[in-house]
């Protein structure tokens, strides 16, 4: 069966455990969070091997993060870094349904990422290459790999799916802008919120967006609108879903498990409306719990957001 590849930063993730300010957060939550590695625990836990790439410091940290991703199925190919650390990330929960992120993650060692860290044979051997707009946003080396990587897929065929995922904390629009519209025109699939579209191509209705992305090249353009579902234009075709509305606490990760669903959809050989209602019903499962992935769907598990019984026996 053939494998997603995958690659990114994946940070130590503290959480505080109560709503408040984080000065009177007593207690944490210690777990891991990397969009790559979100979407490749996703896929894995709706049946498609995964394989991620990363780099880590020598250090505790990393040994956490190497653990967890393995835990959950996915081939975990580390480079141990020990020049720097490990990234955190905390997320501060100040009202019940919103947070707040912070990074310490500048000059960590998965900033630090080479292209040497992945594999070109495991790049020409993959169904599918997956690489997040975060990636450029960490150093100019991690760029490069990102560049080094779609190269690579393309050479050998094997077709690439990007996410925007603008952090603005990480660079500016404008400079996210630019990187956008140099790595969409390589990508067969690419993934992005209505506002993160409008980074890349200037503001517009979602369909308009849609069609100013597949216009660069991708065979696909899937435009994310949270609560209002999503929109995807396949070879000129547009395609529409509803969003599954949930009681949402912590919505961070919940576009990494839509791509995931729409992602496993695909490499399995399964349609436009099948890719996009399984994205809706894994980024809805994300927003139930406060983790990035924790919540992510196993494939049984599905329909139980499609149904009303409260109780099954
Ligand atoms: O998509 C969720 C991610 O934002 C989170 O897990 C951490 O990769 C991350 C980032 O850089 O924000």
């Amino acid at each position: 069966a053939p494998y997603v590849l995958t690659f990114g930063e994946t940070m130590a993730l503290m959480r505080a455990d109560q709503v408040g300010p984080l000065p009177h957060a007593s207690t944490m939550s210690l777990g891991i969070g990397g969009s790559e590695s979100n979407v490749a625990i996703g896929l894995q836990r709706l049946g498609v091997q995964a394989v991620w790439c990363g780099r880590t410091g020598s250090d505790a940290l990393g040994e956490l993060v190497g653990r967890e991703i393995r835990a959950e199925g996915v081939d975990v190919r580390i480079a141990v870094d020990p020049s720097a650390p490990t990234g955190l990330m905390i997320k501060e929960r100040r009202t019940p349904a919103t947070q707040r992120v912070s990074y310490y993650r500048a000059g960590s060692a998965g900033s630090r990422i080479a292209s040497t860290d992945i594999d070109e044979q495991l790049i020409a051997g993959a169904g599918l290459l997956h690489v997040s707009g975060i990636t450029p946003a960490l150093s100019p080396q991690a760029e490069a790999t990102l560049r080094y990587a779609v190269d690579a897929a393309r050479i050998h065929g094997v077709p690439v799916s990007f996410d925007l995922n603008f952090r603005s904390n990480l660079w500016s629009a404008e400079e996210a802008g630019g990187i956008y519209r140099n790595i969409i025109p390589l990508a067969d699939i690419v993934f992005a919120g209505d506002d993160e579209a409008a980074i890349a191509v200037g503001a517009g209705e979602p369909e308009e967006l849609a069609r100013r992305i597949a216009a660069l090249g991708p065979s696909e353009a899937v435009i994310k609108l949270g609560a209002d579902g999503a929109l995807a234009l396949i070879n000129g075709a547009l395609f529409r879903q509803e969003a599954i509305t949930v009681d949402a606490i912590d919505t961070v990760g919940a576009g990494d498990a839509f791509v995931a669903g729409y992602l496993a959809e695909y490499i399995s050989g399964r349609g436009p409306q099948d890719r996009l209602s399984t994205a809706a019903a894994t980024g809805a499962f994300a927003c139930l719990v406060p983790g990035d992935w924790e919540g992510f769907p196993r494939r049984h598990e599905l329909p139980i957001l499609q149904t009303r019984e409260p109780v099954s026996r």
